[in-house]
């Protein structure tokens, strides 16, 4: 059923590579708090939960979610991490001013991953209504803090894989 597909939060952990040699930086957006830090708590979990070591998380916080690809290219530069997971919520008001700030991050993110060949993981919630939002943090439609979680690792062990020396084959 299609809908059962779009709840990625109940993954097979199995098919996860370990995290223990990967670098982290986490950056949280302090609009919508209660939303946010849910996001926060089902990513850093799910990264230890894969073997990650909390000395190499490293979580920084930002206004909102308009300063996530700023604070995520200072984390970058900082603890020079193999992938950054930026994590946010925007929720759609009277006005246009979700477009902007969305449009905005996402850019910013997918430049800064093109720039540095890192993963720049969009863990942004960007909602019509508060509800739909905590349906996505912990909710019914699962956690997308997990699901970021588990791209940034993928991503990280993508690199670390395909940069290893290569074993030799035959002769
Ligand atoms: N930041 C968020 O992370 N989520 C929001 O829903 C959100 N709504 C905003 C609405 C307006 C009208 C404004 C001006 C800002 C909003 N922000 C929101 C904050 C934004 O991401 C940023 O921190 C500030 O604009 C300062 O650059």
């Amino acid at each position: 059923m299609a809908s059962a597909l779009q709840n990625l939060s109940q993954y097979d952990a199995s098919t996860v590579p370990d995290a223990s040699e990967i670098i982290f930086g986490i950056v949280v957006a302090e609009w919508n708090a209660h939303i946010t830090h849910a996001l926060y708590e089902g990513c850093y979990e799910t990264l230890l939960k894969h073997g990650a070591r909390p000395e190499n998380i490293h979580t920084v916080q930002v206004p909102g979610s308009f300063e996530l690809p700023a604070g995520a290219r200072i984390v970058h530069g900082q603890k020079n991490p193999d992938a950054v997971i930026c994590l946010g919520c925007v929720i759609k008001g009277e006005t246009n001013h979700n477009e902007y700030i969305n449009q905005a991050v996402a850019h910013g993110l997918v430049n800064l991953s093109l720039a540095t060949g890192k993963a720049f993981i969009f863990g942004v919630l960007t909602t019509d209504t508060e509800q739909q939002a905590l349906d996505r943090a912990g909710g019914k439609h699962g956690n997308k803090g997990v699901e970021a979680a588990i791209a940034a690792i993928r991503m990280a062990a993508l690199k670390r894989d395909l940069s290893a020396p290569k074993k030799k084959i035959g002769f």
